[in-house]
């Protein structure tokens, strides 16, 4: 190898570019489990994007030790009241943390123990957010415009999907006289 390697991976700030990047595009027709007002969701584009995510791998998914590195990109929207949000996960390692920083725009990450005790903390350009092991998380876009945060997590962590798909999150937020309010989700 060469004592000077130039990196072909580029993070410019807001894009990530290069050979090795993952992109995928989660859209309304992917989410039907996760927004609670079924009706709302029913009568959007099945195609109408609603979050992409652009990841970098180095190393297999599964690898003890090494790290990955993501954006993810929030449109900005509403299913009936609720904003538009990412699907969110616990990890399948349950100890593994991980680490969001904010870029632009603003909203919500949403956390929620094993014992479904659920809080959230603002996000805001330059936020950043530690979150422990054993939390599941989701992100939120209660603006106007995209919403862009950087992630870095464990390459073990994996996803865990099922358990939000089928339980939720105790609390959704909901947009309540013109505000994010966080509130019991009774569904
Ligand atoms: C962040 C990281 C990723 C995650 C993405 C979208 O970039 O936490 O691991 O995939 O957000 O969130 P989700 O997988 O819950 O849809
Ligand atoms: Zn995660």
């Amino acid at each position: 190898m060469a004592d000077i390697v130039v990196p072909s991976v580029i993070f410019s700030g807001t894009e990530l570019t290069g050979p090795a990047i993952d992109r995928l595009s989660r859209r309304i027709g992917d989410l039907n489990d996760i927004f609670h007002d079924k009706a709302a969701l029913a009568a959007m584009p099945a195609a109408q994007t609603v979050y992409e995510v652009a990841s970098y791998f180095p190393v297999p998914d599964g690898t003890e030790a090494g790290l990955f590195f993501g954006i993810t990109y929030i449109h900005p929207g509403k299913v009936g009241n609720e904003y538009f949000m990412t699907k969110g996960h616990f990890h399948k390692l349950r100890d593994r943390g991980e680490m969001y920083m904010t870029i632009e725009g603003e909203g919500m990450l949403i956390l929620m123990d094993e014992n479904r005790q659920t809080h959230a903390e603002k996000m805001y350009p330059g936020s950043l957010h530690y979150i422990n092991g054993h939390i599941a998380h989701r992100t939120v876009n209660t603006g106007n415009t995209i919403l862009t945060f950087s992630a870095v997590w464990p390459s073990d962590a994996g996803h865990d999907y099922d358990t939000i798909s089928t339980e939720g999150f105790s609390k959704i937020l909901i947009e309540k006289d013109g505000k994010p309010a966080l509130v019991e989700n009774n569904l």
